[in-house]
């Protein structure tokens, strides 16, 4: 029998430094503990003590020239988690604070997540401490020849398939891929998120934000209620957030804020014009990671150093970095009378945060089930790529929409408490667990 508070004293004894995997770690095992005690075959097969450590880390030196032609040295990585049901799959992440703990918690949570999607994924993440804030597109491309140079060695498409994250877009995806492609002399669905003309989906640059709101729109349905008219909170500005303002105000809700390093915005008008949801591509391409410019230019009111969590909403969804609404955040959402909030960065919020939303019987979704069309997207671009065909958008998009239905029909199965409260927290983490711990029971060890 596994004791939640032995297993995480150890579990942190073995891995000093990262407390961003020891949460992630923490909130599936404590959903999952009472199934794997219940399964004599799971505790047989010491399913916990295996499935949280990783099949294989992979650390490299990557080294470029900036346009000084001054050498620089940064740390690339790619956790290879579990591969039980599938290749490894998960994005790469390039940001200034990407240490290995915090790739162990992404790569953790891309297990259950790719999980859920139903399609035959395994998880893994990688990245780089290398910032693109400032970086010219010629430092971009020699950085990603770089690390590509060194990765190439670990993955394929029937073994690894890397995606984008944050600082790893469209433009980062074409130069890591032309690398690889040169390098090998071949084109194959090594990487998900390319360009569309070579081997990319239709879908796949909206499928986060798009997935999100389909699964809140199945959690407004499941409580009666419907997405016209909603006032809306988005944090970020990026390609996740991006995807997720477009459908939310195609579905009739209002979003009026946006968020960057510098602060937030609020726009009472709503960003709700192709014009101001195009420019967030514009400002993301820009590498200045800064929001004010929104501001000055769509007459909004910047609010400097602040979190949009401070504005009355109906409806709250961080879709930027992890632990971005804490405890504090979460108290006065609940006081301005919030009524879901829908994760869609990877743990985005706290454990006090979500504990206080539970306990004010607030419909919580967390990242790994809201977010997941990102990478279920990225599944069927493999799929196209496996048969060399592509699809039509409409079809693609009917796929993405069924797949985030099925998500959140099994979240709220496992989930359902007593009093008729979705547990969306437990549920994600007990079905996605339950798929790879009998595919690794049934494989053997
Ligand atoms: O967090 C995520 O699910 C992603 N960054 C997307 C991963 C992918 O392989 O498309």
């Amino acid at each position: 029998m596994y004791k939640l508070d032995e297993f995480m004293a150890e579990l942190e004894r073995k891995n000093p430094a990262q407390p961003e995997f020891i949460q992630a770690a923490r909130e599936v095992i404590a959903s999952v503990i009472d199934v794997v005690n219940a399964n004599p075959l799971y505790l047989k097969n010491k399913i916990l003590d295996r499935i949280v450590e990783p099949e294989r880390i992979i650390q490299f030196r990557v080294e470029w020239e900036d346009d000084n032609h001054e050498i620089q040295v940064n740390r690339g990585w790619r956790v290879q988690y579990n591969s039980a049901i599938g290749p490894y799959k998960g994005g790469l992440r390039f940001h200034a604070n990407v240490t290995l703990g915090t790739l162990k918690f992404l790569g953790f949570e891309q297990i259950f997540k790719n999980s859920l999607t139903t399609l035959p994924m395994g998880g893994g993440k990688g990245g780089s401490d290398f910032s693109p804030k400032g970086k010219s597109d010629a430092e971009i491309m020699r950085f990603c020849r770089a690390f590509m140079t060194e990765l190439e060695k670990y993955i394929g498409p029937d073994t690894d398939v890397p995606a984008g994250d944050l600082g790893v877009g469209g433009r980062e995806i074409g130069y890591l891929y032309g690398t690889y492609r040169k390098i090998r002399n071949e084109n194959t669905g090594v990487l998900t998120g390319k360009g569309w003309g070579w081997g990319g989906s239709l879908v796949r640059p909206e499928a986060t934000g798009y997935g999100t709101m389909y699964f809140a729109n199945e959690m407004l349905k499941e409580h009666n209620d419907k997405f016209e008219g909603k006032r809306v909170a988005i944090s970020g500005f990026g390609n996740v957030a991006w995807g997720a303002v477009t459908k939310a105000t195609q579905l009739g809700a209002k979003v009026v804020t946006l968020s960057g390093p510098d602060g937030y915005i609020y726009d009472e008008n709503g960003v709700n014009t192709p014009e101001k949801i195009a420019y967030m591509l514009e400002l993301r391409a820009s590498n200045m990671d800064v929001i004010e410019p929104y501001a000055k230019k769509f007459g909004a009111k910047f609010i400097k150093g602040k979190k949009p969590w401070e504005v009355p909403v109906d409806m709250a969804f961080p879709c930027a970095l992890q632990n971005e609404l804490n405890g504090e955040d979460a108290k006065q959402l609940i006081a301005n009378g919030v009524k879901y909030v829908v994760e869609t960065s990877n743990m985005g919020c706290t454990p006090e945060a979500i504990e206080a939303f539970q306990t004010a019987r607030i419909p919580f979704a967390p990242g790994k089930a809201a977010n997941a069309g990102g990478v279920a997207v990225s599944g069927l671009e493999m799929s196209q790529n496996a048969e060399h065909y592509f699809w039509s958008a409409e079809e693609v998009d009917e796929k993405l929409h069924r797949i985030m239905q099925g998500i959140h029909e099994a979240c709220a199965r496992e989930g359902k408490c007593a009093d008729g409260y979705i547990d969306y927290v437990k549920g994600a983490n007990i079905a996605g667990f339950k798929k790879v711990a009998d595919a690794m029971c049934q494989q053997g060890f």
